[in-house]
């Protein structure tokens, strides 16, 4: 079965033998060939040559036989196509070039060109796949709408976006109208990552575990959900949603293919928990990558061993890896779960 095939049968719960194997983020700084093209380029300009995306998507899979390519990107480049800019703080982090302040800010957004703006992602999609063959899947993403909202509304990264959630506490109805234009561009934008031949599309919701038990479905969940249902009949859709494992159940009322689960949150529980037709993504530690070979080998095992036999399991990190990653306990993982025994062999 090549790896395509074994992730289309997880997204459906329907896999057998060796969990599908990506990570999230394969590129980046732990890489050194990522590094010397980051020296020579910035990290926005990477993003939008479909040249160097496609480059810096193969760069893991030349090192390691990962069954999916992930598209190089950034959740933000879609602020960027409405007209809101970002870039590297000097301190680390992201910076948008200015911050949403209030509802008079929202006609700076523009909706109608924005999907067209983001045609240098579907150009790198279209190059990758013919790069890439057939037989290995490629995985699109987006930023949930709550989360992207994070970033526009308090300038750029922050531990906890407290003017993100005081505009949705206080003035519910000019948050839903941001909500609103977010979720337009990006079923566009999700669509057209879908007709360029992507396997999977992953939500990121990283920002999450802000929203109140009580607001998560208002604040984050509905814009996802009507995200899903314009894509999902062509595209299975992998929720990530950084919150704590009480949480499980509230997200699986998402119309979701799957979940990724976070490192925090045991993957036994998570079965438990969640739908039996669920896909699990996940959940490896990212600092398990930073140890050594042996060590990941033995808590990969354990991983595999926890989940054996569960035909809805792709085997990933918890969250992004690390610019401190090592190479050969990437190997040692990716060797692992290779020769991890395939039980049948159709
Ligand atoms: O060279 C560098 O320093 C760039 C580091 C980097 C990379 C490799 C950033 C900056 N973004 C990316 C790529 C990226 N971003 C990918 C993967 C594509 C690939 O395989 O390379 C993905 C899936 C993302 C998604 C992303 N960007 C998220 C959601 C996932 C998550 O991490 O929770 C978020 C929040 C961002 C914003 C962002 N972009 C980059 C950074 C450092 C950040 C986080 C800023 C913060 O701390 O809030």
């Amino acid at each position: 079965m090549n790896s395509r095939e074994k992730i289309k049968r997880a997204l459906k719960n329907q896999n057998v033998g060796r969990p599908p194997l990506w990570v999230m983020r394969q590129a980046g700084r732990y890489l050194p060939e990522y590094r010397a093209l980051r020296k020579k380029h910035n990290f926005v300009e990477m993003v939008k040559s479909p040249e160097l995306a496609v480059e810096v998507s193969l760069q893991p899979l030349r090192r390691f036989p990962l069954d999916a390519a992930i598209i190089f990107s950034d959740i933000l480049v879609v602020p960027e196509a409405m007209g809101q800019p970002y870039h590297f703080r000097d301190q680390g982090g992201i910076g948008m070039d200015f911050s949403l302040e209030s509802e008079n800010c929202l006609n700076k957004l523009n909706t109608t060109e924005a999907v067209g703006k983001l045609s240098y992602v579907t150009q790198a999609l279209t190059r990758l796949r013919e790069e890439l063959g057939e037989s290995k899947a490629i995985l699109g993403f987006c930023g949930s709408p709550w989360t992207l909202a994070c970033y526009m509304i308090d300038g750029g990264s922050s531990p906890d976006f407290p003017k993100t959630v005081n505009w949705a506490q206080n003035s519910p109805e000019s948050f839903a109208k941001l909500m609103e234009k977010l979720t337009e561009v990006l079923i566009g934008y999700v669509q057209s990552q879908a007709e360029s031949g992507i396997d999977a599309l992953q939500i990121f919701d990283s920002w999450n575990a802000l929203c109140p038990n009580s607001k998560l479905r208002e604040w984050s969940l509905k814009w996802i959900d009507q995200i899903t249902a314009e894509v999902t009949s062509s595209v299975p859709v992998i929720l990530y949603a950084k919150s704590p494992s009480e949480r499980l159940s509230l997200l699986s009322n998402c119309k979701v293919a799957g979940i990724s689960i976070d490192h925090e949150t045991d993957l036994e529980f998570a079965r438990k928990t969640l739908p039996p037709e669920f896909t699990i993504q996940g959940n490896l530690d990212p600092a398990l990558m930073e140890t050594d070979p042996e060590i990941v080998q033995k808590t990969t095992l354990e991983l595999l061993n926890k989940m054996e036999g569960d035909g809805g399991h792709i085997l990933n990190l918890g969250h992004g890896i690390r610019p401190h990653a090592k190479i050969e306990c990437m190997e040692s993982l990716v060797a692992t779960v290779l020769e991890y025994p395939e039980m049948v062999t159709d």
